[in-house]
């Protein structure tokens, strides 16, 4: 183990290690192989399933994938999956996984009646979180997100986007940052990061939300880019939260410094941020449970990604669908993801996220796995990922399913045979 800008990380050829009581791992690279008998679900476009199929792997990336091997694999090491189901390694692409605290007695007043907005505005909610999250040390934040993050790798998951949002002063927000990255040194597995100072307003600026835009998110947004902190800049736009003009300043800071964006928006009700993302170029749009069939005309056209979130929906109770036979018609794809955070999703299972977009949203078992695969990429700017295709980068999960459609069948079970990542692979 050894220190780099006060992270630990494991060396190249070292397996684990332990860092303050914490194991850290990661796989060793390994020389070319190839996978044989899987059933491969590639998620390219018009690709059929391959139905004994083989993928050349070699340092990190996809050579080839297809059912019958070229010579040029013939002496390359092999490895038979079996005839099990093989797909892309899974994508969350919304998470707020590095938070501190609980918010368990909020979920108790939930049950008793009260609703999310009202504890928020009683400066409960996000609020609480960012208490909690101001009190905690960077190495705090890494022990309690790691947990969580095993959650999800241990569900097949290869990426996973980490939000910041509950610091909302400079030195948090840029210490929740840090812990994001840190993560990603200590799993194989590749986190996305997102700038999300815009989350809401903090008790110290309470009533003053443009000057906490003007005074802390902005200033906060290009220290943590200056320290390579951001992949994304996102939002929440919302009458608890942000205006679409107030949003608006914040990613044209985004844009001067060509960072893609992303908003929090139409979940809880209409307030314009769908079109606004569109008109911006937005690579996704979340929640949009409340989104029109005109936002999802124009989500279409700017190719934004519509992230469903249904571990939100679930856990406020909310009844309003996202308009998901808009999204269909106007071709707008969509994505699925955890949205883990300690309040309105408290969920670290995509799986079960999976099984919720189909039952609570109607999606296809093919949609909820082109949304947690081909499209979860998408809505993170990622060309290489999400698919099975020569050039990607070798993710992949093997599963002891048959069809695709068995991920998302059950519920509260892992499937999960093995995980393949660039690293290891
Ligand atoms: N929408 C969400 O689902 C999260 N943030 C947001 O803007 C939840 C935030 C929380 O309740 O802690
Ligand atoms: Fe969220």
């Amino acid at each position: 183990m050894y220190r780099h800008n006060d992270v630990y990380c494991i060396p190249k050829n070292h397996a684990s290690a332990t860092y303050k009581g914490l194991k850290v791992t990661r796989s060793i690279p390994s020389a070319p192989q190839v996978l044989t008998n899987a059933r491969i679900v590639t998620m390219d476009a018009g690709a059929e399933m391959i139905d004994r199929g083989a993928v050349a792997i070699s340092g990190g990336r996809i050579e080839w994938v297809g059912a019958t091997l070229p010579a040029d694999y013939a002496g390359w090491p092999r490895q038979d999956m079996g005839g099990r189901l093989l797909t892309p390694a899974l994508i969350d692409c919304h998470t707020h996984l590095v938070h501190g605290g609980s918010r368990a007695a909020e979920f108790e007043m939930r049950l008793n009646g009260a609703r999310y907005e009202e504890i928020a505005r009683a400066g409960g909610g996000i609020v609480s979180t960012v208490r909690a999250t101001r009190a905690a040390t960077e190495a705090d934040l890494i022990a309690t997100a790691l947990p969580r993050l095993d959650a999800l790798i241990a569900e097949g998951v290869g990426t996973v986007e980490i939000k910041s949002g509950y610091g909302l002063d400079m030195e948090t927000e840029l210490r929740m940052l840090r812990a994001a990255r840190a993560l990603g040194r200590m799993r194989d597995v590749r986190v996305i990061t997102s700038f999300l100072g815009a989350h809401a307003t903090p008790p110290e600026w309470l009533g003053r939300d443009d000057a906490y835009i003007d005074t802390v998110c902005l200033p906060a947004l290009r220290a943590a880019h200056a320290e390579g902190l951001v992949d994304a800049v996102d939002g929440f736009c919302e009458g608890i939260a942000f205006s679409p003009e107030q949003i608006a300043r914040v990613f044209a800071v985004a844009k001067g410094l060509g960072l893609p964006v992303k908003l929090h928006a139409e979940q809880l009700s209409h307030c314009g941020g769908a079109i606004l993302a569109a008109q911006m170029g937005a690579i996704s749009v979340d929640h949009v449970e409340y989104a029109t069939d005109a936002d999802a005309l124009a989500l279409a056209r700017a190719g934004t990604v519509a992230v469903l979130l249904p571990g939100a929906f679930y856990t406020l109770h909310e009844t309003r669908m996202p308009p998901v036979d808009a999204f269909r018609a106007h071709g707008v794809p969509m994505a699925v993801a955890t949205d883990c955070n300690p309040g309105s999703s408290p969920m670290t299972s995509l799986l079960l996220a999976m099984n919720m977009a189909a039952t609570l949203f109607r999606l296809t078992p093919q949609e909820a796995l082109a949304g947690t695969t081909v499209h979860a990429a998408r809505a993170l700017g990622l060309a290489d990922a999400g698919r099975v295709a020569a050039g990607c980068r070798a993710d992949l999960a093997v599963w002891d399913v048959e069809t695709p459609a068995e991920l998302s069948y059950r519920i509260g079970f892992n499937p999960l045979h093995r995980r393949i990542t660039g690293a290891s692979a």
